[in-house]
């Protein structure tokens, strides 16, 4: 059987609105244990990281001496004692589930799940993440985790460069309606496997999908699959720091989540930019748990 060991990482560091902090407590409420029960695996709750409040940090402490990336050192260290927890779980047998927090914490993530192996990784989400300090509109480095797990630019010489544990030929983006110039640049120059809402209306979700995870997880051990919420349209998920209309529908999610579980590669997941103080009634978190149960196998009949 299979044991999903949850690791709550509460950060808002990454993201310019305060509130995804709240995401692992409001997941946990939505009814994560039940939904991975009713998925048939068994969960361990190895509770929250200790992340020190923004307030009482400096967002320019660890500045790069070129463009920018607030928080910064506050990220890097949740980052790295994530990435140890990531690698303690698999090194059990266990599959990490990192609760977000917003979407820097997928660093601390990707490095543990490449640490020991050779991994793919498919990105959910409505943006690329695909921004450096240089290129970054907002300084904020929940836009910037992909490229910094990639060894991208200025991330090139930094301890996060997780290659040659994740390669780009193993990358692949579901969802993207809000990509930066600069971004745009980097997929179409690296060849990155990148699939829009376009993608998603003319060939469907299934193919698409499909596709993706067949990139990610060709010659590899297994693959990180990193769940934006705000890769859903709003209408489904409002409970999101960042949301961009247009996006996928509440049915083309779990069908997604579906087809990475009979994939059979899923080798750590994450759900991050949940933000209660955004959501109706919970909903977002609620959806989340679902989709979760979705990935790890839950079924009507
Ligand atoms: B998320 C943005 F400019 N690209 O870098 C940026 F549009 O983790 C948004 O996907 C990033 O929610 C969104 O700030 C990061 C912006
Ligand atoms: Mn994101
Ligand atoms: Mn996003
Ligand atoms: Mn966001």
């Amino acid at each position: 059987m299979t044991t999903v060991r949850i690791i709550g990482a509460p950060t808002d560091y990454g993201a310019n609105r305060r509130g995804v902090d709240m995401g692992p407590s409001a997941i946990r409420y939505g009814g994560l244990a039940d939904q991975l029960a009713g998925a048939g695996v068994e969960t361990v709750d190895a509770g929250d990281l200790l992340v020190p409040r923004a307030e009482e940090r400096d967002p320019d402490a660890d500045a790069p001496s070129e463009g920018k990336a607030k928080f910064l050192r506050e990220t890097a260290d949740v980052c790295r004692r994530l990435g140890d927890e990531v690698a303690a779980t698999l090194a059990d047998g266990e599959v990490p589930l990192a609760l977000g927090g917003d979407h820097s914490i997928a660093i601390g993530s990707l490095s543990g799940s490449a640490r020991d192996a050779e991994i793919g990784a498919v990105w959910f989400d409505a943006h690329a993440d695909l921004n450096t300090p240089s290129t970054t509109p907002s300084g904020n480095v929940h836009g910037m985790p992909l490229a910094a797990a990639l060894g991208i630019d200025e991330f090139a010489d930094s301890e996060w460069a997780t290659a040659p544990g994740l390669s780009p030929e193993n990358v692949a983006l579901v969802g993207l309606r809000s990509v930066d110039e600069a971004e745009a640049a980097l997929i179409r120059e690296r060849g990155f496997a990148a699939y829009t809402m376009s993608d998603i209306d003319e060939r469907g979700i299934t193919e698409v999908t499909e596709e993706a995870l067949s990139v990610a997880s060709a010659g590899v051990d297994g693959i990180h699959v990193s769940l934006d919420l705000d890769w859903l349209d709003p209408n489904a998920a409002p409970g999101v720091g960042t949301p961009v209309r247009g996006g996928v529908t509440y049915r083309e999610a779990h069908s997604a989540m579906e087809i990475v579980d009979e994939t059979d590669a899923l080798r750590s997941m994450e759900i991050v930019e949940v933000n209660p103080t955004l959501d109706q009634h919970n909903e977002t978190a609620e959806l989340a748990t679902e989709l979760a149960a979705s990935a790890f196998g839950k079924r009507v009949l």
